[in-house]
């Protein structure tokens, strides 16, 4: 800065701030001329980051024979398939648990009941008819054949039954009223044992009720069956002999 210059300032600062007071003591002076404007000062530093700005819009679509993008959704499921062969069978199964005894089960007990009646109602018919004779458990029926000893074992084994053996009175009398019907002898199933004049039973148990004819048995080993007359009364008789089929059930 010049001298001229640096006086100009002092007189123009000492103007205004000690002119007034001069003014006050002495007079007010002609208004000063403003001072042309100062220089421009630095530029200020950066302001902050603005706000990121909305996406840009897309870019225009690639060419093609680019790489094929990832696969899309599965769609809707189909509609329902027809129905399959059969499967192989399977192995068994584990036994299931265990029922009831049978004699606790009362769906088993009613079947028995129903079962029991319907075989005591046929008893009846056949026995209204004659065709069976019954006493307490055991039945005798015949088939009106007549054959030899061994024959009539051996039908009456093939029935089911066996020949007739009555073991008491009663069925004694059963074994006479097939007899009287028929008005036929029948062998009984008796042998004659190893002791000649001795009978017993099939299974070679002594007999435990006869019911011999005067003078009876009286072959002495000569005659080894046992034939029923029609009086229900017992005769010893050759084994050969054509007699009444009477079996028991
Ligand atoms: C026949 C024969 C015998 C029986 C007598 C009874 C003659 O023999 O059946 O077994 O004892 O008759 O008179
Ligand atoms: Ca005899």
């Amino acid at each position: 800065m010049g001298l001229l210059c640096k006086i100009f300032q002092v007189v123009v600062v000492a103007t205004v701030f000690f002119l007034p007071s001069f003014g006050q003591e002495k007079c007010a002076g002609v208004p000063g001329i403003p001072g042309t404007p100062g220089a421009n000062g630095l530029p200020g530093r950066d302001g902050r980051d603005g706000m990121k700005g909305d996406p840009g819009s897309p870019g225009p679509m690639g060419p093609p024979n680019g790489l094929p993008g990832a696969p899309g959704r599965d769609g809707l499921p189909g509609p329902k398939g027809q129905k399959g062969e059969p499967g192989e069978k399977g192995e068994v199964g584990l036994p299931g648990p265990e029922g009831l005894p049978a004699f606790l089960d009362p769906e088993i007990q009613e079947v028995l009941r129903r079962m029991e009646k319907k075989i005591m109602r046929l008893e009846g018919v056949l026995a209204l008819k004659g065709m069976i004779q019954k006493v307490e458990e055991k039945i005798f029926a015949t088939n009106a054949n007549e054959v030899d000893f061994e024959t009539t074992v051996q039908q009456c084994q093939d029935f089911g039954g066996s020949i007739a053996q009555p073991m008491n009175g009663d069925e004694n009398e059963a074994v006479l009223n097939i007899l009287k019907e028929k008005n036929r002898y029948a062998y009984l199933g008796f042998r004659e044992s190893p002791v000649p004049g001795e009978f017993q039973y099939l299974d070679g148990t002594p007999l435990n009720y006869t019911n011999w004819r005067h003078y009876e048995p009286n072959g002495k080993g000569a005659e080894n069956c046992v034939e029923m007359y029609t009086d229900g009364g017992w005769n010893d008789k050759r084994c050969n002999q054509y007699r009444l089929t009477i079996c028991e059930f």
